[in-house]
């Protein structure tokens, strides 16, 4: 059932304990953690407790937590002074658009000079 933990899904299991993240931030509705291949230095994703396959699904059914995952998200930024030099959220949504993991989740990319538009 949708917002229920997947029992294949990575991301759930990183919620639940089951398998290891560096976690940076936690709140009562999500989870920080490094990208274990960061893409710039400062590349944390910021996930939800609940499991939704993306972001959109995510806002529409629980939209406060998506604000939550947001509101970490520049929470992180702050944290890591990414704010300093300006910073990136992204949400890849779907495999053409590089979307691997389908459990909603925010890539906050920071730390270096970011391209537009993205590749
Ligand atoms: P994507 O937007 O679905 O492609 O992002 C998934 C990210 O999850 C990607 O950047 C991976 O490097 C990252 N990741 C991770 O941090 N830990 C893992 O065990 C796995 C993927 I698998």
């Amino acid at each position: 059932m949708a917002g229920e933990p997947q029992a294949d899904c990575l991301f759930c299991k990183i919620v639940a304990g089951d398998v290891p993240a560096t976690v940076v931030r936690e709140t009562a509705t999500t989870v920080a953690f490094r990208d274990i291949h960061p893409q710039a230095p400062t590349h944390v994703l910021v996930i939800p407790r609940v499991h939704y396959p993306d972001a959109a699904s995510l806002a529409a059914a629980e939209p406060q937590v998506a604000a939550d995952v947001l509101a970490e998200a520049g929470a992180v930024a702050a944290a890591e002074k990414a704010d300093a030099t300006g910073y990136r959220i992204v949400f890849n949504t779907g495999s053409g658009a590089g979307q691997t993991v389908f459990h909603a989740h925010a890539h906050l990319l920071g730390g270096r000079g970011l391209n537009w538009p993205p590749g």
